[in-house]
């Protein structure tokens, strides 16, 4: 099901995460692999502790999964996650992390990296989330606000550990928890982030998000057309076949799963 490429460089070029077990002591310095196009982010949303998810983002429309979040993460893990989407939704709504107990709990119980975002609002609050053993945090209300906190936290902690998560309804930016539009155009926000140093994009589009009705592929191909760094598609994925025309994007480096693996439409193991 998932499409594969072809990637050829000697050992000492590419990293390590590339290069298979069974050809890490290979005696030859250039070699070809396979790697997948695009990067699996199963996501985990947290509420006082519990993994939830939430239609189109409103927090009255919730579904409690579980209240042990360290057993979901083993499990994405196990059936074959890249890389972990943790976002702490108090947070987000309140801009006061309060779930980094949860956080430490999944970063513990995997060996894969975490991305965690969720009041990603201030230097202290970026540091306690990779105290709490996330690789990357996704900052979203503040770089709406202020480009210069992008690009002193790049600046601070490098490129590829500050994703700028671009929250997106009609083409304009969302903040707050999706509880207040500002006047920015999500492309502009995502090139001026950029510029700032942002190594990742994250781009959700609200109207899709929780509802298992596809992706956005236009504008998530509008996105792509306009950046040169990471990009990650996020909402609305809910079948392997969704996983598959995103796969297709040349150089969509990954797409974030919710409530498609929450409610068994879509399994890791059928895009690996
Ligand atoms: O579902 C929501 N209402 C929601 C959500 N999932 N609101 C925000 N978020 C996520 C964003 C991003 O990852 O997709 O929270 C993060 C942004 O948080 P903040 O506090 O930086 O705006």
């Amino acid at each position: 099901m998932r499409r594969w490429q072809l990637v050829v460089g000697s050992r000492e070029l590419l990293p390590s995460y590339l290069i298979p077990p069974s050809l890490s002591h290979h005696p030859s310095t250039l070699f070809q692999v396979t790697t997948p196009p695009v990067l699996l982010f199963p996501a985990i949303d947290l509420m006082s502790g519990e993994v939830v998810r939430l239609r189109q983002g409103k927090a009255d429309q919730k579904t409690v999964y579980s209240r042990d979040p360290a057993a979901f993460a083993r499990r994405w893990q196990e059936e074959g996650g890249d890389y972990l989407h943790v976002v702490d939704l108090d947070a987000a709504f309140t801009g006061e992390q309060r779930n980094l107990e949860a956080v430490k709990a999944i970063t513990g119980a995997i060996t894969i990296p975490c991305e965690l975002g969720g009041g990603m609002r201030s230097r202290e609050a970026i540091e306690r989330a990779f105290q709490a053993g996330g690789s990357r945090v996704v900052i979203g209300t503040r770089a709406a606000e202020s480009l210069d906190f992008v690009r002193d936290m790049a600046s601070e902690f490098g490129g590829d550990r500050i994703a700028v998560g671009i929250d997106a309804k009609n083409g304009i930016v969302s903040v707050k928890g999706w509880t207040e539009m500002s006047t920015m155009s999500a492309l502009d926000l995502a090139r001026r982030a950029e510029d700032a140093g942002a190594g990742v994009i994250i781009y959700t589009d609200i109207a899709t998000d929780g509802m298992l009705q596809g992706p956005n592929f236009a504008e998530t191909e509008k996105m792509l057309s306009s950046l040169q760094c990471k990009l990650i598609a996020s909402g609305g994925v809910s079948s392997a076949e969704d996983v598959h025309r995103l796969g297709k994007m040349p150089g969509l480096y990954g797409c974030i799963i919710g409530k498609a693996l929450y409610d068994g439409a879509l399994k890791l193991q059928d895009v690996r």
